[in-house]
């Protein structure tokens, strides 16, 4: 087969040109990196776990409506995506308080939002993604009014969808981050939902034990990152296969 060509090279994924025009391979490494990559290390099988789990949640929300790049999953590190040109913002959708958001403000982690609290950062990794209001966006153009209306509505969709499908299996949806990308249709443009939604891009809490099964795991050195995805595909039944166990015979009376 030859050799895909590399598009770009980011600190968790890599992305390289697709089969067809318009299209990309989107490949999940095994790299976590944390503060602006001041931390980092090589965590076996993160990648397996958020392309799975990626694939699940973009897979769901495809389905009820809410556009996304994701078209299909490959194998077990990599998806086919629609290639689109991504809006530098983080936008983050917070339920609870907590991470930056409790350092800024001084609100204890935890603390129930008494609505979801919308909140836009520059992607730019040498300013450290700093947070932005809508006043920067329009004024530096990175997005217009109707982007940032769409943008907006993507945002409480997501918000809602993953809330639900999370507290179904007993997890709390903290905060989350997405990315929102342009895909263009003829004269067209629409916006979709794009890079990624996993563990490494949310925060998830056991319900009943408060039990961190997220990135902050790696951020905060609270144990096995691994054994935390892993729960959390486990739950939503998303476990990447490993050799079919070969199963004792059953005895029949
Ligand atoms: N996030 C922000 N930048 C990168 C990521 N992954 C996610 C965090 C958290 C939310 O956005 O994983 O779920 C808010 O992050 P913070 O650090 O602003 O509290
Ligand atoms: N992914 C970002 C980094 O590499 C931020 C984070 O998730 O903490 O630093």
């Amino acid at each position: 087969m030859a050799r895909r060509k590399k598009i770009y090279e980011g600190k968790a994924k890599t992305l390289y040109e697709g089969p067809e025009p318009g299209t990309i391979v989107q490949y999940f490494k095994d790299d976590a990196t944390a503060f602006n990559a001041e931390k980092r290390a090589v965590i076996e099988g993160k990648g397996v776990l958020n392309n799975l789990l990626s694939e699940y949640f973009m897979t769901g929300l495809n389905n009820i409506g809410v556009p996304t790049h994701f078209l299909k999953r490959l194998n077990m590190r990599e998806q086919l995506v629609r290639s689109c040109e991504i809006i530098p913002l983080e936008v983050v959708v917070r339920n609870y308080a907590a991470g930056s958001m409790s350092k800024r403000l001084g609100v204890e982690e935890g603390m129930q939002l008494p609505r979801p609290i919308i909140e836009y950062y520059y992607k730019d990794d040498a300013l450290g993604d700093p947070l932005v209001t809508e006043e920067h966006i329009a004024a530096f153009g990175w997005a217009s009014q109707q982007d940032m209306d769409d943008i907006l509505s993507l945002a409480l969709r997501v918000n809602d969808f993953l809330s639900g499908v999370m507290f179904g299996v007993g997890i709390k949806l903290v905060d989350f981050k997405i990315e929102i990308g342009r895909v263009y249709e003829g004269d067209f443009q629409r916006l979709v939902v794009a890079d990624e939604i996993s563990p490494d891009s949310c925060r998830l809490w056991d319900i009943e034990t408060g039990q961190k099964l997220d990135k902050d795991v790696f951020r905060r050195d609270l144990g096995s990152l691994t054994d935390a995805y892993t729960e959390v595909a486990r739950r939503l039944g998303v476990m990447p296969k490993t050799s079919t166990p070969i199963g004792k015979p059953t005895l029949i009376n």
